[in-house]
């Protein structure tokens, strides 16, 4: 279906003339260069003022003007890039000239995996086969199913029930893309696929538009470097992509990357539905209008990378994310609970050097980001949305578990120091009166923040090994750190009371005197959650 959108033809002559001075971008420029130069003109002369007077050597007064000049020079990232207006688009191999890439490369993979990178050094076409999976998928474990729309590889089998998110594709810069869509003739609905590293109409949607029972292939030349999203630009654009239809494309650059340990796929999305209750709920398209997701998560569920589908790495090992917002409509605060971005290519944009040391990068809806970050100390890394409450109340969050022995010189609890209600029992030890609870093994695994069983005898998995604890006041209750390698915290929600970290081994007492009821948590697990109800 061709849209003709008319736009109203402008009339030689007729331009309104602007009322107020009008500045060019390039009289802007010069005004600034002209400013920067009086400006180096006056330090320059105030330089050599301050030399003549004090009768300093020449030596010093040149060298004082280089740092002088220097200082005004262009940034750092300019002056390496050979000819910051050139092109960098690599020159193309003619498509009549190129090979098929190799049988052996692997060119997608599913989340939270990546391809590995190509050994290739030369362009090739890079073939990749999508088809478009429509149904009802779980995209909360506490039963809440969502009719999720999707791309998976087309390989003729069904045994693929979500493509949300779709695969993630890798090739080189200056590769050919041949993509084909298939849209089952089982499914429902047209759809396209809009791959923001593709130059042409609708970055490809124009030319994929697929009924139900037909296909479409498509070829574009990778013009760019980066870690790109694709989405589905079909109709109700909103809809499609918010029933979860979109991915990434990875365009690896001439010149790789550092290699790293680990490469990590990612995507964060936002579902809008008319419930949280388990069962099937609807697209809540008001809500999608409002801007008001009911869930936020990565890689198309709530859950999806925690418990056993944690990422896992090893202290010393570093790993890189490949990371897109799918969105629809959220920017995404980008952050790792206790670690760092080691290093950050904005916007994904891979020509670029990286930034080093960053805490929280800000991903905008429709873009990407890759990071590198090093697995210092043993611990749980918790990806997050750091706009928080995308976390605790609607599912962004990702789980990644760093094994290993501990490294006192980066990270070290000392325990707590002198409260009055408090004891530090040392290792293991527990007092000869009391109640004990145990912080039992694997109890870091994650579990949704609201899960049903949360405060059930047989809670899976569990984590305090008494989950509601019914006491006299005066009673005074140990815990024990039991989980193997895990730093946690006793944590009453109302600040009541908070152990600080305890290490494997570790016991921490509290001694409760008011009666009432205290809920408390793990801070670094914050979906660790028990009560204590003290009686009167
Ligand atoms: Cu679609």
């Amino acid at each position: 279906m061709t849209q003709t959108i008319e736009r109203p033809v402008e009339q030689p002559g007729t331009a309104p003339v602007p009322d107020h001075p009008h500045y060019t971008l390039g009289s802007l420029t010069m005004v600034g260069l002209v400013g920067t130069l009086v400006a180096l003109a006056i330090a320059i002369a105030a330089l050599m003022i301050t030399a003549g007077r004090n009768s300093v050597d020449d030596a010093l007064v040149s060298e004082k003007v280089d740092t002088a000049l220097a200082s005004a020079a262009l940034p750092a990232a300019l002056e390496t890039s050979p000819d910051p207006g050139g092109s960098v688009i690599p020159e193309f191999v003619p498509k009549a000239d190129l090979a098929l890439a190799p049988a052996d490369e692997v060119n997608v993979a599913t989340a939270p995996e990546m391809p590995p990178p190509s050994a290739r050094t030369t362009q090739a076409i890079v073939e990749v086969d999508f088809e478009i999976v429509e149904g009802i998928t779980r995209i909360d474990p506490d039963g809440v199913e969502f009719d999720t729309w999707g791309f998976k590889v087309a390989d003729g089998g069904t045994d693929v029930v979500s493509g949300t998110p779709g695969p993630v594709i890798r090739a080189r810069v200056g590769d050919v893309l041949r993509l084909t869509v298939t849209n089952p003739a089982t499914n429902t609905h047209p759809h396209n696929i809009d791959l923001h590293a593709v130059t042409g109409q609708g970055g490809g949607a124009a030319d994929t538009t697929v009924a139900p029972g037909e296909t479409k292939t498509i070829e574009a030349r990778l013009l760019y470097p980066g870690f790109f999203m694709y989405h589905c630009a079909y109709g109700d654009v909103p809809a499609h992509i918010s029933h979860g239809m979109y991915g990434g494309i990875l365009v690896d650059p001439e010149t790789p990357l550092p290699a790293v340990d680990h490469e990590w796929y990612v995507v964060q999305s936002e579902f809008y539905t008319t419930g949280t209750e388990p069962g099937v709920v609807e697209l809540d398209r008001q809500a999608v209008t409002d801007e008001n997701p009911t869930y936020v998560v990565f890689n198309g569920a709530k859950g999806a990378i925690a418990g056993d589908n944690a990422l896992q790495m090893n202290v010393g090992e570093k790993a890189r994310i490949y990371f897109v917002n799918a969105g629809l409509n959220l920017d995404s605060n980008f952050h790792p609970i206790g670690s760092h971005w080691d290093a950050v290519y904005p916007e994904a944009a891979l020509l670029n050097p990286p930034l080093r040391g960053s805490q929280t990068t800000l991903v905008p809806a429709g873009g990407g980001v890759v990071v590198d970050m090093i697995g210092q100390v043993p611990s749980t890394i918790v990806l997050v949305d750091h706009a928080l409450s995308r976390v605790f109340d609607k599912g962004a969050l990702g789980l990644v578990v760093v094994n290993g022995d501990q490294q006192p010189e980066i990270f070290e609890a000392i325990g707590s120091s002198g409260d009055d209600q408090t004891a530090e029992t040392g290792d293991g030890e527990t007092p000869a009166t009391g109640v004990a609870v145990s912080l039992l093994p694997g109890s870091f695994e994650a579990q949704p923040m609201d899960a049903a069983d949360e405060f059930a005898d047989d809670e899976s998995p569990g984590d305090f090994s008494i989950n509601v604890l019914t006491i006299e006041a005066g009673t005074t209750v140990t815990w024990t750190n039991d989980d193997p390698g895990m730093l946690h915290t006793v944590t009453d929600v109302d600040e009541t009371f908070d152990s600080g970290f305890l290490n494997e081994g570790d016991s921490w007492s509290y001694t409760f005197d008011e009666p009432g009821e205290y809920e408390y948590f793990c801070a670094p697990h914050p979906w660790m959650r028990a009560k204590v109800i003290v009686e009167g």
